[in-house]
C-alpha cells in the first residue's frame, strides 16, 4: 500500500515534470556552461551598466548603484536549445520592468539588445523583455552569480531559449529596429521560443 502511494507520487512528480518539458527536451540535473569565449575578469571598482538608446533618460550604473536597485526573485525552469532544460532554477536581480521604469523608453522602442563580454549580444522584442520573470540576475539559488554563468550580472529570459540570457551584461539597448545577435546571425532562430520549437532557421 505504502509502496504503491509511493509510487503514484512519483509517476506524479514525472508527470507534472513532463508537462513543463518544451518539445524535444530532457530533463538535465546538472547546470552545464555554454559560453564562447573566456570569462571575464570581475572588478566592482571598474563595472558599470550602460542601459541606453530609444529611452528618455539613459543611465549609467556603478556595481553598488546597481545592486541598491529594488530586486525580486524569480523561480523558474530555464531551457537550453541544445536540449537540456533545468527545473526550478531560482535567480535573485532587478526586474527588467524597473529598469524600464527608471529609463522611460519612448514610443519607437520596440527591441531589445542586450551585451555581454567577447562582442556577444541578445536581442528580443521589447513585449518579450517586458515580463514579470524578466531579471537582471546577480544571485543564483541565493549566492552571488559564479562568473562561469555569467557573474557579477546576467540577463534572464526564462520564456527563450537560454542563448538569449545575456553573460556579464553590461549594456542594454532600447531600439527602434531589430539587430540579430551573435547567434541570430549565425543560424539560430530570431525568437527562440522553446515552446514553439523555434531552433534554427
Ligand atoms: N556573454 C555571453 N552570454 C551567453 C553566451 C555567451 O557565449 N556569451 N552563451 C549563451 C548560451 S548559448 C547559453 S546556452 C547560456 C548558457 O548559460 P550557462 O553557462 O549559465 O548555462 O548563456 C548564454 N549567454
Ligand atoms: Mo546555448
Amino acid at each position: 500500500m505504502l509502496r504503491n502511494f509511493a509510487s503514484m507520487a512519483n509517476r506524479r512528480a514525472a508527470d507534472s515534470e513532463n508537462s513543463r518539458l518544451p518539445p524535444g527536451q530532457y530533463a538535465a540535473r546538472d547546470f552545464p556552461v555554454l559560453h564562447v569565449g573566456s570569462v571575464p575578469r570581475f572588478d566592482p571598482k571598474t563595472w558599470r551598466l550602460n542601459i541606453f538608446g530609444k529611452v528618455r533618460r539613459p543611465r549609467q550604473f556603478y556595481w553598488e548603484q546597481f545592486c541598491a536597485l529594488p530586486s525580486k526573485t524569480v523561480v523558474t525552469d530555464i531551457h537550453c536549445v541544445t536540449r537540456w532544460t533545468k527545473f526550478d532554477s531560482t535567480w535573485e536581480g532587478v526586474p527588467f520592468r524597473e529598469v524600464m521604469r527608471l529609463v522611460e523608453p519612448q514610443p519607437e522602442a520596440k527591441f531589445v539588445l542586450t551585451y555581454g563580454a567577447n562582442s556577444y549580444a541578445a536581442n528580443v522584442p521589447l513585449t518579450v523583455a517586458d515580463d514579470e520573470d524578466v531579471l537582471l540576475a546577480y544571485k543564483y539559488e541565493g549566492q552571488p552569480l559564479e562568473p562561469i554563468h555569467g557573474g557579477p550580472m546576467r540577463i534572464l529570459i526564462p520564456k527563450r531559449y537560454f542563448w538569449k540570457s545575456t553573460k556579464w551584461c553590461t549594456g542594454v539597448e532600447f531600439a527602434s529596429e531589430d539587430v540579430p545577435g551573435f547567434w541570430e546571425v549565425r543560424g539560430y532562430h530570431n525568437d527562440g521560443d522553446p515552446w514553439q520549437e523555434e531552433r534554427y532557421w
